[in-house]
């Protein structure tokens, strides 16, 4: 996910073609992207908290979880969050810092023991992609997709 703020950071470049894009809101989301290349929440260009809230993602992207270095935890929060680089503002409100556990034979579905089921504080819709009614089980996920017990 890329969205902008309004100023390359080098001095004296040009205003931002792309940008500024405000009030991009980023929930409950899941990523894997295993590339070596490979980033999953980008807001560049002098990029601040008016620009970019994440929260209840969980993300796993090989070289960065996170480009976001103006975003701060008002805006970044309850995440869980895997790469080999994190480079935020801070390390958020409530964010996990490991393998969301994605499910190899069930693609972006949580196992048990990650540390997304239950992370999410808001209830944002009544239910996930699968029809699953979201807070099933406890608790709110962070991702896309409840978390469903083997039965
Ligand atoms: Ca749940």
């Amino acid at each position: 996910m890329v969205t902008r703020g309004p100023f390359k950071e080098e001095a004296g470049s040009p205003v931002e073609p792309n940008g500024p894009v405000l009030r991009t809101v980023f929930r409950n989301n899941s990523i894997h992207l295993a590339h070596e290349d490979a980033e999953g929440v980008v807001c560049d260009a002098s990029c601040t908290d008016e620009h970019l809230t994440m929260t209840q993602n969980a993300i796993h992207a090989k070289k960065k979880s996170v480009y976001a270095p103006g975003v701060t935890a008002a805006a970044n929060s309850y995440n869980v969050l895997d790469g080999d680089q994190y480079q935020a503002g801070d390390d958020g409100t409530g964010n996990v810092f490991e393998d969301p556990r994605f499910d190899p034979g069930d693609p972006l579905r949580l196992l048990a023991g990650s540390k997304a089921i239950g992370l999410g504080k808001v209830k944002y819709g009544e239910i996930d992609l699968n029809g699953v009614a979201i807070g099933t089980d406890g608790g709110i996920e962070a991702g896309a997709y409840e978390y469903v017990p083997a039965r």
